[in-house]
């Protein structure tokens, strides 16, 4: 059986849980205590050397890490990824916005919240963090709510239904505030929230 390498905690641990429970994937979760070096052992780092989860071990041995890359490769062939080639491209360019603009900045943020104990450099940098997570919760909303030039209000991030876009976004977005960030100004991000909730097969980022 598939074996997933987990952070209970992890927003990017959570995106796999997720499209894997909706897809009804069987697997088996192995939790790592990322605060304990777990994901930093000769073993772990052998397999993976990135040192990092979510990462997916299959029966045949072959890995996979970077939870995005994860989505795409169990997504392929699915509901969850759109088969158009400008689809897919537009797919790759909120995925590749999750991870330079979104997860540095609101994941981050909330991580460091929420680990007080947890000495890191990126402390210096929480204003400019909220700022910069701010500023892609407004792409959001633009993209949502249909402000930009000739553009229209959207239900979902690619191909007009719910995808691994939506799973990538939702991870961290739906506990921006933990990290200190208030959506109020956000309407057209918090009725997507709640759509994405509403769809079947749903887990909370604490179900393990
Ligand atoms: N870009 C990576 C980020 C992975 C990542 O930062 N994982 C964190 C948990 S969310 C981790 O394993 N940290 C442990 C460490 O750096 O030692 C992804 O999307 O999978």
């Amino acid at each position: 059986m598939i074996r997933l390498y987990d952070y209970l905690p992890s927003g990017n641990g959570y995106k796999v849980r997720l499209l894997l429970t909706q897809l009804a994937i069987p697997f088996i979760r192995v939790e790592l205590n990322i605060l304990n070096g777990e994901t930093r052992t000769p073993e772990f780092l052998a397999k993976f050397p990135n040192g990092r989860i979510p990462a997916v071990e299959f029966e045949d041995g072959r890995r996979l890490f970077e939870s995005n890359a994860i989505l795409w490769y169990f997504a392929e062939g699915t509901r969850f990824l759109p088969s158009d080639s400008f689809a897919r491209a537009r797919a790759l360019q909120w995925l590749f916005f999750e991870q330079y603009n979104h997860e540095p900045n609101i994941a981050s943020r909330r991580f460091l919240v929420t680990h007080p104990q947890v000495q890191d450099p990126r402390r210096s940098l929480m204003d400019m963090m909220l700022k910069r997570g701010y500023d892609a919760l407004a792409v959001m909303e633009s993209h949502l709510a249909g402000t930009g030039h000739g553009d229209h209000p959207r239900q979902w991030f690619a191909d007009n239904r719910y995808s691994i876009v939506d799973i990538a976004l939702y991870a961290y977005t739906h506990v921006a505030p933990e990290g200190g960030y208030n959506l109020v100004e956000y309407p057209a991000v918090r009725a997507w929230l709640t759509r994405v909730s509403a769809e079947p097969g749903h887990i909370p980022i604490t179900r393990a």
